[in-house]
């Protein structure tokens, strides 16, 4: 059975807004895997057979005469299209993948491409892969840095997590019998930074110009962002292609009923 849940916007910014405010969020689900996008805040859920495992996931760009970050989101970019699907009807009959299609009138487009992949019921696995297309529409040179935060919370809490950065672009994060590992396919981050989430967000939304500063490792309120500082020439585009695993930690399996009897929320 095959259904498809698409919502196309036009290309159209009153269009758009109108959608968007009437239904901003949109969850994927597959197998024993969830996960909950919102247009104005990014990724806001992943939740792996029932257990919360992300506080967000977001990004940020930084145009040459911005004088902070800015969290991409339809607030402030035109949001021209955002499109979930079904990727494996033969299997299912829930929506898998959410494309979203984001521009500004200055010729800057980006795209982001999710795809949720979940384990059998009890394993403790899922996969994301993400693609995100940076397109420079405009007939000028576009320099841009572009940001990727995320926050993992493993086993719905957030305090008691390791994570660490190896070779500049692939994370490790573990805790409660889950681990989570990024590869950042292609290409290479030219900055990156694990620490404490709270920290590298409020650096994300200050109204300051900030770079990542290559620290490789912590504990605690784990944190990691990557950052592409990107030069387009009109017309080109520059895409960043990788995937996010999550499994259950060596030697960890006694613990996965207690990780989800002791789920606890954040406060956003
Ligand atoms: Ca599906
Ligand atoms: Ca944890
Ligand atoms: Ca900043
Ligand atoms: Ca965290």
């Amino acid at each position: 059975m095959f259904t498809n849940h698409a919502l196309i916007i036009a290309a159209s910014a009153a269009i758009a807004s109108t959608a968007v405010a009437s239904d901003p969020q949109f969850v994927l689900s597959d197998r024993n895997s969830s996960a909950t996008f919102d247009v104005n805040n990014g990724q806001i859920s992943w939740e792996v057979d029932g257990v919360s495992q992300l506080f967000a996931q977001e990004f940020y760009f930084r145009r040459a005469n911005d004088t902070s970050e800015r969290l991409l989101s339809a607030e402030n970019l035109s949001l021209d299209g955002i499109f979930t699907t079904d990727t494996n009807p033969f299997r299912d009959d829930s929506d898998d993948a959410l494309s979203q299609l984001f521009s500004d009138d200055a010729g800057l487009q980006i795209e982001t491409i999710f795809t949720l992949r979940g384990g059998s019921d009890g394993s403790s696995r899922a996969d994301l892969a993400e693609q995100i297309v940076i397109r420079n529409l405009s007939q000028e040179t576009m320099s841009i840095s572009f940001f990727q935060f995320v926050d993992f919370d493993l086993g719905g809490d957030a305090g008691d997590d390791a994570g660490q950065i190896m070779s500049g672009n692939t994370v490790s994060q573990s805790d409660d019998g889950f681990s989570v590992s990024e590869t950042v396919v292609t290409p290479q981050p030219n900055f990156f930074q694990v620490g404490d989430a709270d920290e590298i967000s409020a650096m994300l939304n200050d109204d300051q110009v900030d770079s990542l500063d290559n620290t490789a490792s912590f504990a605690g309120n784990v944190g990691w962002s990557f950052q592409w500082d990107i030069t387009l020439g009109a017309g080109e585009a520059f895409i960043i292609t990788k995937d996010k695993s999550i499994v259950p930690s060596p030697g960890s399996f006694a613990l996965l009923g207690l990780a989800g009897a002791l789920v606890t929320r954040r406060r956003r």
